[in-house]
């Protein structure tokens, strides 16, 4: 009684007993209702907290919307980008006619089998990584397949995840040409690893870190993340399926902020802490939007998550930006790129400087003469329009892109030039992991350990190039 009465607010009760205005007369009891409304925000949390954990929650669902498809050629390259430059979107067959289509794993495995991976067990309770992984460690590509994907073996399935170890230069050099790019994204500005000149005086941007390969077994997911550069993504499947879920940038910025909204932020790792019914406890939950908490996570039910499966032979386009996630449907391996075509240029040029230059976004363009010192939106757009470099790209793409293979893309006049580079750039790699070993002090000789794994890779690199560059065996 006396606790219900101090829910009255003390309008409510000087309303009613409005002929008491001085405390000298006023009734005891009311006094002590008076000095008891400082316990009002805490009864309505009471009952707010009681009504909660007695009743049902509303069930909430997400919008799934299906991912659009086009038939592969049904579009020219302006049209595509005219209709899809914004959208996700999959090109059935894009890809189909690929050598890489025909090889199956036990080509794969013939190919690239003495190629080095690193892989990383897929882990939903994992707190602080992108593709939530952990126990990361190399193998050879023949070793997995054998165990992961043609053998099946029980147990924890591995997953690549993207490092230059699971970069196609690095991994199998000789798979550039069975996977060359499609025409949409073939005239793109791409991040290098670094400018080498060659014995013709000609200078190339050598990209040793991308494409990257992603092989995995059935049920191997990644989680939602926002791409390094918030630049277009695009996979081309080869094996089995993998099915999308994505986000645009326009419904994450509005409810999803916390992927782009702070200035460095860590936008892949987000988490909330939250109290949990009947026995109450704080319990950290991460966002997993293959099995999503909408009660923690409501934000989720108010974008769109577009939905889709890219079958073997198929390609995804992904526009700047975009928030994905893929489940592996099926045994799959496929080739992904991060870059940005012409017509994406205004897009990614507001997304980087409205975000405040956020994930690397200027780093796409590290190594630009023109496009030094990026510090402001007028700057991003000069140096976009000034380069020699990308004029040379948007004169590409006003002609009409052709499939284009790695070593095009990167200037070099064929598969061997292109080879050695890449051979030289992974022996000054392994140059700078043994000189590691001279101070390392880790416990297990961890820099020893990289330096065999290195070391590995440069016979497999260079072993590939016809000439053999550093006549390794
Ligand atoms: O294929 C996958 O599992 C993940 C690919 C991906 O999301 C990426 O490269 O950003």
């Amino acid at each position: 009684m006396y606790r219900a009465s101090a829910l009255f607010t003390e309008r409510s009760v000087d309303g009613r007993r409005g002929r008491y205005t001085n405390d000298k007369y006023r009734p005891h009891y009311l006094w002590r209702v008076r000095r008891n409304s400082r316990w009002l925000p805490l009864a309505i949390c009471a009952l707010g907290l009681l009504l909660w954990t007695t009743f049902p929650t509303v069930t909430k669902e997400l919008n799934i919307v299906p991912i659009p498809r086009i038939p592969a050629g049904s579009l020219s390259v302006q049209e595509f980008y005219e209709q899809y430059g914004d959208r996700t979107v999959i090109i059935e067959g894009g890809v189909r006619h690929h050598p890489a289509f025909q090889l199956g794993f036990e080509g794969l495995k013939e190919l690239c089998g003495g190629g080095t991976l690193d892989t990383a067990l897929y882990s939903s309770d994992m707190e602080d990584e992108v593709l939530r992984v952990r126990d990361r460690g190399p193998m050879f590509l023949r070793d997995y397949i054998d165990q992961y994907l043609t053998g099946h073996t029980k147990g924890d399935p591995r997953v690549l995840v993207s490092t230059l170890a699971s970069s196609l230069p690095v991994m199998c050099p000789a798979l550039e040409l069975q996977t060359p790019f499609p025409s949409y994204v073939s005239s793109a500005l791409q991040g290098f690893d670094e400018v080498r000149n060659s014995s013709d005086g000609k200078q190339h941007r050598l990209l040793a870190s991308q494409p990257e390969i992603f092989i995995g077994p059935q049920g191997t997911k990644s989680t939602t993340h926002m791409d390094n550069f918030l630049v277009p993504f695009w996979m081309a499947v080869y094996a089995g399926k993998k099915t999308f879920r994505t986000i645009p940038y326009e419904d994450s910025i509005k409810h999803m902020p916390y992927y782009t909204g702070v200035r460095n932020a860590q936008p892949n790792r987000y988490k909330k802490t939250v109290l949990s019914k009947w026995p109450w406890t704080f319990q950290k939950k991460q966002l997993e939007i293959w099995d999503p908490d909408l009660e923690t996570f409501p934000e989720v039910t108010k974008v769109r998550v577009y939905e889709g499966t890219v079958n073997a032979g198929d390609w995804i386009y992904l526009p700047p930006a975009t928030l994905h996630a893929v489940y592996n449907t099926e045994d799959t391996w496929a080739v992904s790129v991060n870059s940005l075509p012409p017509p994406t240029f205004s897009k990614f040029v507001d997304i980087c400087a409205d975000n405040h230059f956020i994930m690397g976004c200027t780093r796409i363009l590290e190594g630009i003469e023109e496009c030094n010192d990026l510090q402001t939106k007028e700057g991003l757009k000069n140096c976009l329009a000034d380069s020699d470099l990308v004029h040379s790209i948007q004169k590409e793409y006003d002609e009409g892109p052709r499939e284009k293979y790695l070593h095009e893309y990167a200037s070099y006049d064929g598969f061997e030039p292109w080879c050695e580079a890449v051979c030289a750039h992974v022996n000054d790699l392994y140059s700078l992991t043994s000189f590691r070993t001279v101070f390392d002090t880790s416990k297990g000789g961890k820099a020893k350990e990289e330096m065999e794994v290195m070391k590995q890779k440069l016979r497999h690199v260079c072993g590939s190039c016809n000439s053999n560059p550093f006549g390794l065996t």
